[in-house]
């Protein structure tokens, strides 16, 4: 059987990085060998397009060029780490993925839905997460929690609307899937999270064989 391939989704500030640190440890703790990665990103090609998609600049961004460009660290990243962790036994664990850029070019930029859905089955084709949990948050609280950081890259600098758009998509792709998606109270303690994900966890835990969860 195919190693799990999760993928961890939400909107700014809402604690997949905290949550991602705790989901890897209790996984290690059952004896479960996993590769966390991130997307953009992953590789180190696929780090510089993040780079060139995250830095402000004067030149106006074309939302196909940044669709496109996600989808191009994608492929690289998929070919050169997910696919191979997966096919050596390891869990793989990837902070956001498709489903982000349904999210935020999709719903948030008003991209084509139908072009983005051939994009995904050209570049990952039969790869798919089997899990998504979404940390779902008020975003004016993710804001809150973000804002905290010395700096904003390029695409969090975009507008509170924009941001609610892609809140929605999110929430409109978990109603579509309800199999793949957990949809996770990102707005309680972090303490009170960590307790969502055990529950989130554990069927899939013991459906592959590892104890009780
Ligand atoms: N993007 C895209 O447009 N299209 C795509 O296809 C893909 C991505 C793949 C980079 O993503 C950007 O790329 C992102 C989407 C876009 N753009 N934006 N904007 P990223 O994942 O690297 O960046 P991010 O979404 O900005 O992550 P983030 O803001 O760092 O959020 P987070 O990882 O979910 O939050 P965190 O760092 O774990 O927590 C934030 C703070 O809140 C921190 O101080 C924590 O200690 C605190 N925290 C966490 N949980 C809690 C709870 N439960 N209570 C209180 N405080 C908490």
């Amino acid at each position: 059987m195919t190693p799990p391939f999760i993928s961890i989704e939400g909107g700014e500030g809402a604690g997949k990085s905290t949550s991602i640190d705790y989901i890897k440890g209790k996984l290690e703790a059952c004896g479960i060998d996993c590769l966390v990665t991130r997307e953009p990103g992953g590789t180190q090609m696929a780090e510089d397009i993040r780079q060139l998609l995250l830095q402000h600049r004067d030149e106006l961004v074309d939302p196909y060029t940044e669709l496109l460009l996600m989808f191009a660290s994608r492929r690289q990243h998929v070919e050169n780490v997910i696919r191979p962790a997966l096919a050596s036994g390891k869990w793989v664990i990837c902070d956001r993925f498709t489903d982000a850029s349904f999210a935020y070019q999709g719903f948030g930029r008003g991209l084509d839905q139908a072009f983005i859905t051939s994009l995904k089955h050209f570049v990952h084709g039969d790869l798919n997460p089997i899990m998504t949990i979404l940390f779902d948050l008020d975003i004016e609280i993710g804001m809150a929690r973000a804002g905290k950081r010395a700096s904003f890259d390029r695409i969090e600098t975009e507008a509170m609307s924009f941001f609610e758009r892609v809140r929605q998509g999110y929430l409109t792709q978990a109603k579509a899937e309800p199999d793949r998606y957990r949809i996770v109270d990102a707005s309680q303690s972090i303490e009170a999270v960590e307790r969502q994900l055990d529950l989130v966890l554990k069927p899939l835990l013991v459906h592959r064989g590892f104890g009780n969860g």
